[in-house]
């Protein structure tokens, strides 16, 4: 048996677009392929999801604040909307649930996009004004603020590869926007810790475990360069963890298939290789800071090796532990089946399935249970 650390935060991660419905931003005014319309309606339901987080015994949840509800307009907040994301916060807190904010995952309003997105140069002043507005509604409510989401992630797709809102392919603008997104994370952690310096802050970063010829480069560029930039803006690491990478599956990364057979793949065609977040967990070690898995998951619609999965990597990130690093909660990506971006409804990452053709209705997978167990044991059996 492994027991882990005493008051390990045990969650799932959501993101507001991809599972709210009826949110108005740069994805939905980018056409039919990027709307996520109703999605799973959370926005409605948000009470009877937490119901279910609190039946895996969690104790904690990440979600993310849109922007475009708050900030419709430049410089204008929509007080209800504020009062819907209080009514959303007091939901978790009267369920035992610990808030995990995220302030941007990767959607914008729609005037913040017309004026240039990132690349505005007001950019990060204006997303220090949204975080300003945030955090000072909520400041008694939420300890945990993380402020980008996979800024290494959202750089690249939207602006180098260009398959996201604003279809960019040119390296200049990205490392532009790359060091917007500095530049706004610094900004949004100051008037964090002006509002009450014991709040805790980080950012949520996609790291991966690169073996080989690209290991040198991988670390550099997209696991640590964000990182070393922010220096000492931050008071936590949110480790995103999906990925081991060669050259050669780099390569066949970017050919997605769906519902293969390999039972080393995903549904998306990820490798499944646990022992990948040991790894990245040991080299993140050298920042001295407390780590949260803010994301850790697979898309498998038939939850054949859901559980598997997350067993495995439990043993890893305790494996982890006892190397020494920091490590305070596991966030499972995710509560629900959701919007996966461009890939739209048919990856299927949730611990709830979410049936689209009758009502939205959630029916919990088996290896919820399983979930289950583990957070309300704070233990893995190994067996
Ligand atoms: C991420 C994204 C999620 C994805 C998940 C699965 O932070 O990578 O936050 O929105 O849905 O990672 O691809």
């Amino acid at each position: 048996m492994l027991k882990f650390p005493d008051k390990f935060y045990w969650g799932t991660a959501t993101s507001a677009y991809q599972i709210e419905g009826g949110i108005k931003n740069d994805w939905s005014e980018a056409g039919p392929h990027y709307d996520a319309g109703i999605a799973c309606d959370h926005y409605n339901r948000f009470e009877e999801d937490f119901d279910l987080a609190k039946s895996m015994n969690n104790n904690a949840h990440r979600f993310s604040i849109e922007w475009a509800r708050i900030e419709p307009e430049e410089g204008k907040f929509n007080q209800n909307e504020i009062e819907h994301y209080r009514r959303v916060i007091l939901a978790l807190k009267q369920r035992g649930l610990e808030p995990f904010v995220t302030l941007y995952h990767w959607t914008l309003p729609v005037w913040f996009a017309e004026q240039g997105g990132w690349l505005d140069p007001k950019a990060p002043e204006y997303f220090a004004r949204f975080t300003e507005k945030i955090v000072s509604e909520y400041k008694d409510l939420v300890r945990f603020w993380i402020t980008l989401n996979e800024p290494n992630i959202y750089a690249p797709s939207c602006y180098l590869q260009g398959v996201w809102p604003p279809f960019v392919k040119n390296f200049f603008k990205t490392i532009k926007v790359a060091k917007q997104l500095v530049k706004a994370h610094k900004l949004s952690f100051e008037a964090i810790k002006k509002i009450a310096p014991d709040l805790q802050v980080g950012l949520a970063t996609n790291n991966t475990w690169f073996k080989g010829i690209i290991k040198v480069f991988g670390d550099y560029v997209y696991n640590h360069w964000f990182l070393k930039k922010i220096e000492n803006n931050y008071d936590f690491i949110g480790l995103n963890h999906y990925f081991t990478h060669s050259l050669l599956s780099a390569v066949n990364h970017l050919k997605v298939r769906q519902n293969t057979k390999n039972n080393q793949l995903t549904d998306m065609g990820w490798r499944i290789i646990p022992e990948g977040i040991y790894h990245v967990l040991m080299d993140l070690k050298k920042y001295n800071k407390p780590i949260y898995i803010t994301e850790n998951g697979l898309a498998d619609a038939k939850d054949e090796k859901r559980a598997k999965f997350i067993i495995d990597h439990s043993k890893w990130i305790h494996k982890a532990i006892e190397g020494g690093v920091d490590i305070k909660g596991y966030f499972y990506w995710s509560l629900l089946d959701n919007f996966e971006w461009d890939k739209r409804f048919w990856p299927r990452f949730g611990l709830i399935e979410i049936n689209y053709n009758n009502n939205l209705k959630r029916i919990p997978r088996p290896s919820s249970k399983v979930y289950a167990e583990i957070c309300k044991n704070n233990t893995i059996n190994i067996l």
